[in-house]
């Protein structure tokens, strides 16, 4: 009996759990689908990236001997969803017998569950820690903070230790990290990947079934395969790791990249294994070509971070995604979207993503999350946002990024206090506001920096929630020690400026 294998977008690896189950005869399942195109408003450079990497994909399994059932997005008898091409093979080979690899998405996990012909998920095991690990090491524990999961994780893997101790006899050393970039400092940009045949095929595509969505899809440089996210991962552990730790905070106008490795999609979709990733940072450290802040700096981002991210949003389920506990509601602003403002932080980091489809994380959390917290913005339409904008975003690991990590709305599940900050830290990590129209020093007026007015607002207007957090305390100490004309200018110039910018102004 023939059993057909799902391989979706985002699990192009031969080492895939359900290619590993594969018999001769099975068939192998890729589909181009309208569904997965258009669940948000995808950035075009994301499908095309997702589209040409499937192709490529589908051709090397055929290439090795697989049976590939593949789908383009224009084949006339295509059914346009995941489940519909399912049921569509099944009955055109007659299988019975459904293997899928775990999506990263409940929406996904759900529709799979619910089909005639039953499905069986496995886990998907690219990851260090599975559902199973996280839970248990979640139980019981008052507080889920990233630190004690990383710990863990560093000594589950062996991943810079040396025995049961951290190599360098500290588990981080931010302390010599948080630096700004100077701006005449050239860096070496990642490596660009001009588009093959198969790569161009795809970008006509793109082009002309989504001509409106929001981004830039040409220039395309990104790779496409293994053999092109392998070459960019040897860029960046050769050129780009050694200054990853002291800048990975700072933010430049002119350089998107600095030392981030642009690595995340390349993960995400399955061209390069986080394993693999963070054992080349290690090697690179043990042979003597980086330094110890940045290897380590860098391993916690995938080894810490992205299976705490996932473990949490497989912890918490499908409703994770719409919470909302600061009940925050403002319509997230044009400016978004490409439209006119006049913050230059807000146009760079929107420029860039519209350009890139790429933003380094402290642009996202301080520059593009921060505004819309301080800013009340429905935390729904920013998670719609993020998921939309990225080419590395795919909901298990934008949702507690955006919901937890940036707006607070899962109330204090992944930070205990708020990522939010007046114009001051950007201005320090920053050359942004030299070219701004506001002023960074300025606390009250209509030139005054929008996040200084609504850094204040902001905590005023929560601090019922707030008051009692030690770690916020003295940030209220000292909005009472300021004299009463200031507070009150403040709170009005506020208001002005959300009621000018929800009014479509250019702000
Ligand atoms: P580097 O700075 O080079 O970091 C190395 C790697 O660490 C990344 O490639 C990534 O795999 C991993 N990593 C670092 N931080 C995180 C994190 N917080 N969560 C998970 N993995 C992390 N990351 C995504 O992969 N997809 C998303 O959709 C996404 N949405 C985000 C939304 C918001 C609001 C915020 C604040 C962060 C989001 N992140 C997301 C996390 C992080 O910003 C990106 O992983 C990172 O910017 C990718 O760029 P890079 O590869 O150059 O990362
Ligand atoms: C993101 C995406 C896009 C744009 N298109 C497809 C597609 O046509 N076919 C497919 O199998 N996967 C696609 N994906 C990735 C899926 O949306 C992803 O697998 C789920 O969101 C789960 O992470
Ligand atoms: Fe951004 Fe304020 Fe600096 Fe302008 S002054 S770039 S708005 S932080």
């Amino acid at each position: 009996m023939f059993r057909l294998i799902l391989v979706l977008g985002d699990q192009l690896s031969r080492d895939i759990a359900a290619l590993r189950e594969a018999r001769p005869g099975d068939v192998v399942v890729m589909a181009e689908v309208m569904d997965e195109a258009s669940y948000v408003r995808h950035h075009p450079k994301k499908i095309a990236f997702i589209f040409a990497a499937m192709r490529k994909f589908a051709a090397e399994l055929q290439r090795d001997g697989f049976h590939v059932a593949y789908a383009r997005l224009d084949d006339s008898d295509n059914t346009q969803s995941i489940p519909g091409e399912l049921m569509r093979r099944a009955a055109q080979f007659g299988a019975r017998d459904i293997i899928a690899t775990e999506p990263g998405e409940w929406r996904l996990i759900n529709a799979l569950s619910h089909l005639p012909v039953p499905v069986r998920q496995l886990s998907d095991d690219r990851f260090f820690a599975s559902h199973r690990d996280f839970a248990a090491w979640a139980k019981g524990r008052g507080e889920l903070r990233m630190e004690w999961f990383y710990r863990d994780m560093r000594r589950r893997t062996g991943l810079l230790m040396q025995g049961d101790r951290p190599v360098g006899g500290k588990w981080n050393f931010d302390k010599q990290n948080r630096k700004p970039a100077r701006p005449d400092l050239l860096r070496q940009p990642p490596p660009a990947f001009p588009p093959d045949p198969i790569t161009a095929e795809v970008l006509d595509l793109v082009a002309a079934r989504f001509p409106d969505n929001f981004g830039e899809l040409r220039p395309f440089g990104y790779a496409t395969d293994r053999a092109g996210a392998l070459k960019a991962l040897d860029h960046f552990i050769a050129h780009s790791l050694d200054e990853f730790g002291p800048y990975q905070d700072a933010m430049l106008t002119d350089d998107p990249f600095l030392n981030h490795s642009a690595l995340s999609a390349y993960i995400n979709i399955g061209l390069l294994s986080p394993r693999e990733v963070c054992e080349a940072a290690a090697r690179a450290y043990a042979a003597g070509k980086v330094r110890l802040n940045s290897a380590e700096g860098f391993i916690r981002q995938i080894l810490g971070w992205r299976e705490y991210i996932r473990g949490i949003y497989f912890l918490e389920g499908p409703a994770y995604a719409s919470r909302n506990a600061l009940d925050h509601t403002r319509d997230l602003p044009w400016l978004y979207w490409g439209g006119k403002t006049r913050m230059a932080c807000m146009a760079a980091a929107v420029g860039q993503t519209r350009r890139l489809a790429y933003a380094h994380h402290i642009q996202r959390l301080m520059v593009t999350g921060n505004f819309a917290l301080l800013a009340g913005i429905d935390p729904a339409q920013v998670h719609e946002w993020y998921l939309s904008v990225y080419l590395d975003a795919f909901e298990w690991v934008e949702a507690p990024n955006t919901i937890g990590m940036s707006q607070f709305a899962d109330g204090g599940l992944i930070g205990s206090k708020p990522y939010v900050s007046s114009g001051a830290y950007i201005d320090r990590m920053s050359d942004y506001c030299r070219s701004c129209a506001y002023s960074v020093k300025a606390r009250s007026g209509r030139d005054a920096c929008p996040f200084n007015l609504l850094y204040w607002d902001f905590m005023i207007r929560h601090r019922e929630r707030f008051d009692g957090n030690t770690r916020i305390a003295a940030i209220y100490d000292a909005w009472d020690r300021m004299d009463p004309e200031t507070r009150k200018a403040i709170r009005t110039d506020a208001a002005d400026f959300l009621r000018r910018m929800s009014e479509g102004e250019a702000v």
